[in-house]
């Protein structure tokens, strides 16, 4: 089993699209372990994009992603990782296969309305940064074998 972060941008909250988009998620199979509800400070929002700072759009992504709350996640599943990122598509909404999050809802790469961790060695480092170990939740759903 794996887990993965996943952000619901500001771009997804103000659009009324939180729940378009842990619908997808529910219902691709994943296992919601942790929500919350956070407007990004800078400093978290610097962390969590430590690898992009010396891209020219650095300044914009971290101005963008703290401009408004944002609904933090982590999910599991098999193949977690791979299973979120299938599901929201590629970066550009333009190039993004019709079906996907960004594909069927989006336009700008920017505002590309969700973040899911690309690797597990990364989600494990953003999973740590955006939560507390309290804040996850370890559960059995009624149709899962024991
Ligand atoms: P992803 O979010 O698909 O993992 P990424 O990690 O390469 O993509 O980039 C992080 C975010 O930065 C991305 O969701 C949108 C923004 N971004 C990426 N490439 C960009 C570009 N060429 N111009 C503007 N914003 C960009
Ligand atoms: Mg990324």
């Amino acid at each position: 089993m794996e887990r993965t972060l996943v952000l619901v941008k500001p771009d997804g909250v103000q659009r009324r699209l939180v729940g378009e988009i842990i619908s997808r998620l529910e219902r691709r199979g994943l296992k919601l372990l942790g929500m919350k509800l956070l407007k990004p400070s800078r400093s978290l929002a610097e962390k969590h994009y430590e690898s992009l700072k010396d891209r020219p759009f650095y300044p914009s992504l971290i101005d963008f992603l703290t401009s408004g709350p944002v609904v933090a996640m982590v999910w599991e599943g098999p193949k977690a990782v791979e299973a979120v990122r299938q599901t929201l598509g590629a970066t550009d909404p333009l190039k993004a296969a019709p079906g996907t999050i960004r594909g069927d809802l989006g336009l700008h790469i920017q505002m590309n309305l969700a973040h899911g961790s690309d690797s597990p060695e990364t989600a494990e480092r953003e999973v740590n940064l955006w939560f507390s170990p309290e804040e996850l939740v370890t559960w059995k759903a009624a149709d899962e074998g024991s």
